[in-house]
Parts: C-alpha cells; sequence; structure tokens
C-alpha cells in the first residue's frame, strides 16, 4: 500500500515536471525564425546547427535567416519578410540595441513570440533574452586579460565588430567602467576603438592601423571572433610584439594559442556554442507554449540543460545567462577546436 503511494506521487511529480518543461514533441508544428547578426560568419552558423538541432527534436522547424549585411536595416528587411510569413516565434541576435524596436514590436503585436540570442535588442523589443554568459562577467575577463598581457602598464585598444553591435557595445561598457573606476587598471590607457565590421579584411586593415598609428601599443583585445582571427594572423605573420585576447572560436584560433612569442594569442574566451545553441531554442519553445512569458523568476526546464531561472539584464529586461565565460589557452585549445 505504501509501495503504490509513494510510486503514485513519484508519477504526479513526473507529470508535474514535465509540464513546465520542454520534452521531446513538445514543438510539434512549431515554426521559428532565426535571424544571426550576418552572412559567413562561423559563429552563427556553429550556433544555428545546435540551435536547430534542439529545436527540431522537438518537432519544430526552423528557418535560418541572414541579413545582407551587419546592420539594422537590412534586419528590418529581413524582420519584414518574416512577419508576413507568421512564424511562431523569431529568436534575433541584433545588430542595434533601439533601431529594431519597432518591427520587433509589430512582430509582438502580431502573435509572434520575439526572443533574442547572443546580442540583445532593448528590453521593449524582446521578450526574453538568452545571454551567453554574464555581460559583466564576459567584460570583466576582458578586462583582467588586457591587464595581465599589458604587465599591468601601458597602451591597449579594443578592435570591435559594426560600431552599433548591441553586445560588443555591452561588453566594452563594463570593461571601460572597469578600467575607470578600478585602481588596478590605472595605469592602461585605451587608445580609441577600431570597429572591423566582423568583416575578416576590414578587421585585418583596422589592427594594421593600429599597428601603425600606436608604436607602443602592447596588447589588442577583440571581442569579436571575426575580429581576433583577422587580428591573430596579422600579428603572428608579422612577428608583432602586440599580444592578443578577446572572444574567439577554438576552431579559428588553434595555430595562433599559445604563451609563447611564436603565437599572439596567449589566451582568449567564449562560451559552451552548443549549449548556447540548445538553450536559445528551447527558451523559445518555453515561450511559444506558454511555459514561460519572459517574466522575473519565472522558471523552465531546458531539457537536458537542466533548470533555468529568468533574471534581470543589465540593461534592466530578463534574460536566461547559459553559464560562465570559458577561457581557452595553450592546454585546451586542441581539444576545443575540435568541438566548436
Ligand atoms: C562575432 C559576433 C557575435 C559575437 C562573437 C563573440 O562572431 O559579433 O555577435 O558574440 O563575435
Amino acid at each position: 500500500m505504501k509501495k503504490t503511494l509513494i510510486g503514485a506521487a513519484v508519477a504526479g511529480l513526473m507529470v508535474l515536471g514535465t509540464a513546465a518543461s520542454a520534452f521531446a514533441g513538445s514543438a510539434d508544428g512549431m515554426k521559428i525564425a532565426l535571424v544571426g547578426k550576418s552572412a559567413g560568419n562561423a559563429f552563427f552558423e556553429i550556433a544555428a546547427d545546435a540551435f536547430v538541432a534542439a529545436a527540431e527534436a522537438e518537432g519544430a522547424t526552423v528557418d535560418v535567416v541572414y541579413p545582407e549585411a551587419a546592420t539594422a536595416d537590412a534586419q528590418i528587411k529581413v524582420l519584414d519578410n518574416l512577419i508576413s510569413q507568421a512564424p511562431d516565434a523569431i529568436c534575433i541576435s541584433a545588430n542595434d540595441v533601439n533601431a529594431l524596436q519597432a518591427k520587433l514590436e509589430e512582430a509582438m503585436d502580431a502573435d509572434i513570440k520575439v526572443s533574442s540570442f547572443d546580442s540583445a535588442p532593448n528590453p521593449d523589443s524582446r521578450q526574453v533574452f538568452i545571454n551567453q554568459a554574464g555581460t559583466k562577467a564576459v567584460g570583466q575577463a576582458l578586462m583582467d586579460a588586457v591587464c595581465d598581457l599589458a604587465g599591468g602598464e601601458g597602451q591597449w585598444a579594443i578592435l570591435s565588430a559594426t560600431s552599433q553591435a548591441a553586445n560588443q557595445n555591452a561588453w566594452i561598457a563594463v570593461m571601460e567602467d572597469l578600467a575607470a573606476s578600478d585602481e588596478k587598471y590605472a595605469n592602461l590607457e585605451e587608445v580609441p576603438i577600431a570597429y572591423g565590421d566582423d568583416e575578416p579584411q576590414k578587421s585585418t586593415d583596422q589592427t594594421q592601423a593600429l599597428l601603425d598609428n600606436y608604436p607602443d601599443l602592447k596588447v589588442i583585445c577583440a571581442p569579436t571572433t571575426v575580429g581576433i582571427a583577422a587580428a591573430a594572423k596579422l600579428l603572428q605573420d608579422s612577428g608583432s610584439a602586440v599580444k592578443l585576447t578577446g572572444l574567439g572560436l577554438p576552431s579559428e584560433m588553434k595555430e595562433y594559442t599559445g604563451a609563447d612569442d611564436a603565437h599572439s594569442c596567449p589566451y582568449f574566451f567564449l562560451w559552451d556554442m552548443q549549449g548556447l545553441g540548445k538553450l536559445s531554442a528551447l527558451t523559445t519553445i518555453a515561450l511559444v507554449n506558454g511555459d514561460i512569458t519572459g517574466a522575473l523568476d519565472e522558471t523552465f526546464t531546458a531539457g537536458d540543460l537542466g533548470e533555468y531561472t529568468i533574471t534581470e539584464a543589465d540593461d534592466g529586461g530578463t534574460e536566461v545567462v547559459l553559464g560562465l565565460p570559458l577561457e581557452f589557452n595553450e592546454e585546451n585549445i586542441e581539444e576545443m577546436a575540435k568541438l566548436y
């Protein structure tokens, strides 16, 4: 009798447990659009592959769309087209914080759920942001790396993506706040930011311009996978003594990563790319299913990634944070390069 009661209680708990979670078939027939910042960037291709795999496993179909350029205008064209197709949800990495607001509001008014991954449009433009790693944690890791590689003093530069990029600008703001407020960075001097627009050639040219304009430069920090790969190649091929850190894909940084003078990048950071794609898919599905609305303190189960709580983002909106930034160095680069 006792056994039966316990069995029934466990069965009851299991039913409750699955009610608010993404499980196989939880998205049967669901149509989701995934919008990246630009085409031809391996970062978005890797994230999209993981997103599509996770969404399809739940029964959804995913349309992966890239704008013609890494601009808000190009994304607005993409959104116009998507809204006319009325998908259940749009998950977007924003090329601008504010410029997409009217279009994303139009989508939400048309009962399309809007989530964001990687690069967040402002809080009014989304229901929830899937943040790959806490914005402050990323900014802190980058600032500490700059300070370490510069030996605590001297000139350093940021090689960013586009000047409007929401995520790069958020990380840079954290770095610059730290540099201005914490005594340990007082002897570091930041030169004006260079923008490579997440284009390999422009990123290479901008790196060369930094070397030409600032002969005393000690460190470049590129918080973009496109920028860091371009800078890594130029610095290493030219035998420059300038050291590099930032955010990169291990697969693109393998030959440039090492602690000795033969390598341009001693260490850099990113996050779990497959986890980002999967969590973005399962959070978006949870929104469509009404398991969450994107409000503060809601919880949900993202398949085998476990339980997540929706928290307040730095911009005052809400977010789900995947985890911590990960460091890549000569110890783990070979292994990690096999993953992404
Ligand atoms: C580039 C993109 C992306 C960013 C990474 C680190 O691929 O700008 O948005 O998250 O770098």
